[in-house]
C-alpha cells in the first residue's frame, strides 16, 4: 500500500470512529428508554366482575340422550364414579392487586364448589352464590371442584399477572 494512502485510510478510520464515539455519548446523555418507561403510569388495580357458571359435559342423566354413556358409566367403564363438569369460563385472568367479584351459577340438581388454595366457596344446587377474593399474589393458580367425583375433570386455573408487567397496560 502506498504510504500516502495508509495514512488517508487511518484519518478515515479515525473519523468514523470519533462519530460513532460522539453518537453513543449523545445516546448516553439522553437515557430515553428509562425516561419513557418512567412515565408510563404504573398498573391501578381494579374490581373485575366474573360471572362462571357449572355446566354438564357428560353426566349419567344423559345415558338415555347418548347409550354409549351406560358403558362409560357402568363397573371398569373410563367414567366409573366419576361424572364430567366443567366451569364455564375455566380460565379467569387478571393483575396483582384486583379485585374480583365473583358470580356463581349453579343450574345443576348437583351441588359443586369452588376453591382455590385461599378461597373455598360452595355452590348449592340451583342457586347463584357470590364471593369477593383479592389477588394479592402473581402467578398461575389451579381451582377445582371438590366434589371427588367430579375430579380431576372439573377444574380451572386463575392467572395473575404481576402488576409491573402491567406497566402502561389497559
Ligand atoms: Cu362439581
Amino acid at each position: 500500500m502506498h504510504a500516502s494512502l495508509g495514512v488517508a485510510v487511518i484519518a478515515l478510520a479515525a473519523v468514523a470512529l470519533a462519530a460513532v464515539a460522539l453518537a453513543c455519548t449523545s445516546r448516553g446523555d439522553a437515557p430515553t428508554q428509562f425516561r419513557a418507561s418512567d412515565a408510563t403510569p404504573a398498573y391501578a388495580p381494579r374490581a373485575r366482575a366474573v360471572t362462571i357458571t357449572t355446566v354438564p359435559l357428560l353426566v349419567k342423566e344423559q345415558q338415555g340422550v347418548l347409550p354409549f354413556l351406560k358403558e362409560d358409566f357402568a363397573k371398569g367403564g373410563v367414567l366409573e364414579g366419576k361424572e364430567v363438569y366443567a366451569f364455564s369460563p375455566s380460565t379467569i385472568t387478571v393483575v396483582q392487586g384486583d379485585t374480583i367479584h365473583f358470580t356463581f351459577i349453579n343450574p345443576e340438581d348437583d351441588v359443586h364448589s369452588f376453591v382455590l388454595p385461599d378461597l373455598a366457596v360452595s355452590l348449592p344446587a340451583q342457586k347463584v352464590t357470590t364471593a369477593t377474593y383479592v389477588a394479592s399474589r402473581a402467578g398461575i393458580f389451579p381451582f377445582v371442584c371438590a366434589i371427588q367425583a367430579h375430579l380431576p375433570m372439573m377444574s380451572g386455573q386463575l392467572v395473575v399477572l404481576s402488576a409491573g408487567s402491567m406497566r402502561g397496560a389497559r
